[in-house]
């Protein structure tokens, strides 16, 4: 009775819930002027470039006032705005960082088809067409009429164009390399969007919903240029966002927030299988014979885009014979391209100036090689720059995976043991999973645009529930360096027809470390002393395992098996450390709640689907580490 009555004030509240102030979107680094900078040594243009099919694109161009010399172009691409807008609003910084700000480049922004102020019609993730004919459209077509207008239009430029981005912004300057253009030179995509079936909105399946309200920023289309945003975040109306989906029950009572005019939503829901709406999206299929040198740059501990970076570096460096490298360090979504010296993710830190160190000595010698010296010598940076995160150092490899590393599997034994040898005898680790009491995947209930810090949370409050299998290695007697992904092979068993499946690989401190005294990093609540470092989760909607379009039930109570690649790790599990695994069915609300009942379609299931069931991990489930020698 009580959730009805929750549910009947939910419906109310949500009839008219819509929030009126203009939401300031992640990624638009462009801010009102406080440092004078780039108004004293920039001027400022905006243009509407035409497109081969009539579509005009809004452009900001930044030209350095010193006219003595020709400059390099860098073109960021961007679905977050060109703001501020006005001939005489500058802002705050312009281009990639300071230095290549301070070297002077000209610097030119432009709202994506659909986007702001520009016209045409957005699409998420629009798809690549390899052979366009006559006046067909997409994104590297755009890139290339704009780079041909600049070319042709823009003063003083040196006739060589540099592309970067991070995010979605980093998934235009992946397609840029696509246009053909000759000028491009070089490109880095950053935290750069890979698909959308395994980046930010879903994983493996599973729907993330903790990216439900940024939905809203994608969703809504507009029909004419505007300088000011067009979309509104739903008021969910309260602070607690865990409390608030867990009492939402099924996704369809979410419906009422968001008509189909949130079209992208609509798609999410009316595609939940690996289809060709997400496979054709999908660009990491495209990226061959790459001309253009590449710096792909990523965060370890970036909760949006890990799928892209790495996957855009491996299919360039497997199917191309351009320049290209790789960058990873202890950094969550974009902190690369920030300018705070401590770099602190949650609880950790991991070192001072990296950012910095990042721009100085890697990004802008990039660019500038490329783009304004001899790019037929060598570039003096290193094939992949990678940071320990263990260690808290970098390191450099001419490879990525680097080739000196080995396969080494560690099993999940009853009683918790995570061990190199697998008992004989079968056993299994059972837990009870109740769809209404989600195990929370984080500690923080705050309402947040996309999740962040969790990345590297404290995971000593999973570890104590019942629903969440813990299993640990002895103290390690040596360090062990794991460079590269990570396979979980779970052999399972549900008394449910659905469920999903959730691998957690943590980093356990030893008891006697020390909180420094001034840490004003680790939470009040908190010490260092055994904490529990999340190193890489991954998430599998368990119908998906043998095929992301083909999806299956489980049978009841049939030992089943369900693998899970994680993402790339580059960490050193010090002697006197543990390695810990975790292994769990719900990650609430990072991804919505199975109903653990097999139904068509989860964005359609109803409350009488969500039911508790028993799991069970059997002791021949192993974990598959990339172990550096
Ligand atoms: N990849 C990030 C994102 C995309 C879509 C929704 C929310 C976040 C980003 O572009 O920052």
């Amino acid at each position: 009775m009580k959730r009805l009555i929750i549910l009947a004030l939910i419906a109310i509240a949500f009839t008219n819930c819509k929030r009126t102030e203009t939401p300031v979107v992640e990624g638009s680094e462009t801010t009102e002027v406080e440092d004078t900078y780039s108004k004293d040594n920039y001027t400022k243009k905006e243009v509407m470039i035409e497109m081969r099919d009539g579509i005009k694109l809004h452009t900001t161009i930044y030209s350095p006032k010193d006219t003595s010399k020709a400059y390099p172009i860098l073109l960021k691409r961007t679905p977050y705005s060109c703001r501020p807008y006005g001939e005489d609003k500058f802002s705050k910084k312009v281009g990639p960082n300071k230095y290549l700000m301070e070297e002077g480049n000209i610097m030119v922004y432009q709202d994506v088809r659909g986007r702001w102020n520009s016209e045409g019609v957005y699409d998420n993730m629009r798809a690549f067409i390899p052979n366009k004919t006559g006046n067909q459209t997409d994104e590297a077509s755009d890139t290339y009429d704009t780079i041909e207008w600049l070319i042709n239009n823009v003063d003083n430029n040196n006739g060589n164009v540099g592309t970067y981005g991070i995010s979605y912004p980093g998934f235009y300057a992946t397609y840029s390399v696509l246009s053909g253009h000759p000028a491009l030179k070089a490109s880095s995509p950053q935290a750069c969007i890979g698909d959308f079936y395994f980046d930010d909105f879903i994983h493996n399946g599973a729907f993330l919903l903790s990216y439900w309200r940024a939905t809203s920023v994608f969703g809504y289309m507009k029909d004419t240029p505007t300088k000011e945003a067009w979309y509104e975040f739903p008021d969910i109306g309260t602070e607690d966002q865990y409390q608030f989906f867990l009492d939402a029950g099924p996704l369809s009572n979410l419906d009422t927030y968001y008509d189909e005019d949130n079209v992208f939503y609509e798609q999410i829901k009316t595609h939940p299988n690996y289809d060709e709406f997400w496979q054709s999206r999908g660009i990491i299929q495209h990226l061959k014979d790459i001309k253009p040198a590449t710096l792909i740059v990523g965060g370890l501990f970036d909760a949006e885009d890990l799928y892209g970076p790495f996957n855009t570096y491996s299919s360039i460096e497997e199917n191309s014979d351009n320049f290209n490298s790789v960058v990873f360090g202890p950094w969550s979504h974009g902190d690369w391209a920030r300018t705070k010296e401590r770099q602190v993710i949650g609880n950790i830190h991991f070192g001072d100036n990296l950012s910095d160190y990042f721009q100085k000595d890697i990004e802008t010698p990039f660019f500038n090689h490329f783009l304004k010296g001899d790019a037929s010598e060598n570039v003096d940076l290193p094939e992949a720059h990678m940071f320990d995160t263990g260690k808290k150092e970098w390191a450099s490899f001419d490879t990525w995976p680097p080739e000196n590393t080995t396969k080494e599997s560690y099993f999940m034994q009853p009683y918790e043991r995570l061990t190199q040898q697998a008992n004989r005898r079968i056993a299994t680790s059972d837990f009870v999973s109740d769809p209404k009491k989600p195990v929370p995947y984080t500690e923080d209930i705050k309402v947040v645009f996309t999740p962040r810090k969790f990345m590297t949370d404290d995971q000593r409050f999973a570890a104590r529930r019942p629903d969440v299998l813990v299993f640990e290695t002895e103290i390690l007697e040596n360090d062990i360096t794991l460079a590269g992904d990570i396979l979980a092979k779970l052999n399972v068993s549900t008394t449910g027809t659905a469920a999903d499946w959730i691998v957690k690989v943590i980093d356990v401190y030893p008891s006697d470390m020390e909180t420094p005294d001034d840490n004003e990093d680790v939470q009040d609540h908190l010490k260092l002393s055994n904490y529990h470092l999340m190193v890489r989760s991954e998430t599998m909607r368990g119908r998906f395992r043998n095929s992301m379009s083909t999806p299956e039930p489980f049978v009841p109570n049939q030992k089943t098996a369900v693998n899970i690649e994680l993402q790339d790790v580059f960490h050193t599990f010090k002697k006197g450390h543990k390695i810990q695994v975790q292994v769990q069915s719900t990650f609430f609300p990072y991804i919505d709640a199975n109903p653990q009942t097999y139904v068509d379609n989860i964005f359609q299931a109803k409350e009488e689907d969500f039911k508790t069931q028993t799991h069970k991990v059997y002791n021949d489930s192993s974990i598959e580490f990339t172990v550096l020698k």
